[in-house]
């Protein structure tokens, strides 16, 4: 017996199939297209641990003539187990019925059934015919159902037609489904059939596992970028006549640079970690990750205390409890409007507030150095950790189905209870993010260096924990 689980995901012309193996294997690369039949041939798509494949999707074109082929098999007087391989050696030489060659073949060599389709439309014949088709291979088999247009109408009536012809049926949205989503649909394939139980097993606990390794290398990640960051400065040594003023300027800017160029460079690698291809990830339009690092909204917005949120979401006219999108939030506040996105820079607004140090040292005669930065604030560390926490809500709210970037979505309105801000961690985990701060920007000595390995693995531990919580509710 084959323990490698293999599914077939079939179904009518674009109702989202191979949006469903793409969402399934993580791969962007999935043809996805608006144009029905333009997937002519089967394709397996394997998920492999070390090398190994531990299940297979196959994704195949749409039924091409489900009426026709339901006629020949009615027709057919044989033993029903040889009615598909006879139907597939009759009719491999019709055009008109190669697509249900390519369908039907995986089954025939032990594929289960994902049965897709788009319940925003009513029933039709054809569906039925379809439906029938795949009663009659006799393979293990569910039934995805996707409201693509969000009509649900008729989700009803196609619940109680498809439990006529399938084993399990699920709602299942391709473009928006969760980790802990994905991890529900491969449950459901688990108790399938009692053969692949175990093999499922398998792939649901490499799954997990998978899962938890990128969170633990994720906020390896962070911890580096924040380690790195907070000890960034720009130094220049100058004459006893140069303008200080344009000097703290130019290095500012420099060290607003860097500081960014490190950002991207960390969002780019949780993208990378979840697979994604960094350059078809888009944030939502009104994403206050849209705004540049360094600019007042991103200080206003993330710099916030709870209590001081909380009165700004009152002042927006939210109501008490109800779910604020931080970005939203910030619209709603009109800070994108009345502050604009235009940097005010360090130097206008974080020096402002006397985030930054600028030290000047003498180096003898005639001699002076200007040093811009660290900027060792703890607004500063949570800024940092806050844009970070709300990149990884988008990247793991990214569906590996979208193409259109119009068909985006869902993750523009984050309920701000589920971003996993700081702002809603408790006083002892903030003062765990403390301590490691503290690490960071004070000097090592010998016990320092001992206390600061031990905040950095405390803040690593609690970080993990975060990052597993916001991924699997
Ligand atoms: N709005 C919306 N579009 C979807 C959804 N699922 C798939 N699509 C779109 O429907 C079209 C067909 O999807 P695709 O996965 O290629 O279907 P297939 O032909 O069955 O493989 C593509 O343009 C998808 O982006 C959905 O849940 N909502
Ligand atoms: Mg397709």
């Amino acid at each position: 017996m084959n323990m490698i689980p293999h599914f077939a995901v079939v179904g009518h012309p674009n109702e989202g199939k191979s949006s469903v193996v793409s969402t399934l294997v993580e791969n962007d690369r999935i043809r996805i297209s608006p144009t029905p039949g333009e997937t002519t041939v089967a394709r397996q798509y394997p998920i492999c641990v070390d090398g190994q494949p531990i299940i297979i999707f196959t994704d195949t074109p749409g039924f091409q003539n489900p009426v026709q082929t339901l006629g020949w098999l009615r027709k057919y007087q044989g033993p029903e187990s040889e009615a598909i391989p006879r139907f597939l050696e009759e009719c491999k030489n019709d055009p008109g019925l190669a697509h249900e060659g390519e369908l039907l073949g995986p089954l025939t060599k032990g594929a289960g059934i994902i049965y897709v389709l788009d319940a925003s439309r009513p029933l039709r014949r054809i569906d039925k015919a379809e439906m029938e088709i795949l009663r009659i291979t006799g393979r293990p088999r569910m039934a995805i159902l996707n409201c693509k247009t969000g009509e649900e109408s008729f989700l009803e009536e196609w619940k109680s037609e498809l439990r006529k012809h399938f084993h399990m049926v699920r709602v299942f949205n391709a473009l928006s489904a969760t980790f802990a989503e994905r991890l529900r649909l491969l449950e459901s394939l688990r108790v399938l059939d009692q053969d692949w139980e175990q093999a499922l097993d398998r792939v649901i606990d490499a799954f997990v596992q998978n899962w938890k390794q990128r969170n633990v290398e994720c906020t390896s990640l962070v911890c580096n970028f924040l380690s790195q960051v907070l000890a960034m400065s720009e130094v220049q040594d100058v004459g006893e006549d140069a303008d200080q003023e344009e000097v703290e300027t130019k290095l500012t800017s420099r060290l607003e640079d860097r500081i960014r160029k490190a950002e991207t460079r960390l969002h780019d690698q949780v993208c990378d970690l979840f697979r994604h291809d960094r350059r078809g990830f888009v944030l939502p339009d009104q994403s206050v990750l849209r705004q540049d690092l360094f600019s007042q909204a991103t200080w206003t917005v993330f710099g916030l205390s709870k209590r001081k949120l909380t009165t700004a979401a009152a002042a927006a006219g939210a109501a008490a409890g109800a779910a604020v999108d931080v970005a939203t939030l910030g619209h709603g506040l009109g800070l994108f409007t009345v502050l604009g996105g235009a940097a005010a820079g360090l130097g206008a607004f974080f020096k402002g507030e006397e985030l930054v140090r600028t030290r000047i040292l003498g180096l003898g005669v005639g001699k002076r150095q200007i040093q811009v930065g660290p900027i060792a604030s703890p607004q500063w560390f949570f800024v940092l950790l806050d844009r970070f926490l709300l990149q990884y809500w988008h990247v793991i709210h990214w569906s590996h189905a979208v193409r259109d970037q119009d068909v985006v979505p869902i993750m523009a309105v984050e309920p701000r209870s589920k971003l996993g801000l700081s702002d809603t961690w408790s006083r002892s985990d903030r003062a765990l993010c403390m301590e490691f701060f503290k690490s960071l920007t004070t000097v090592a000595t010998a016990d320092a260096s001992k206390a600061s390995t031990f905040a950095e693995q405390r803040f690593q531990h609690f970080l993990e924990q975060e990052l597993q919580r916001i991924s699997t509710r």
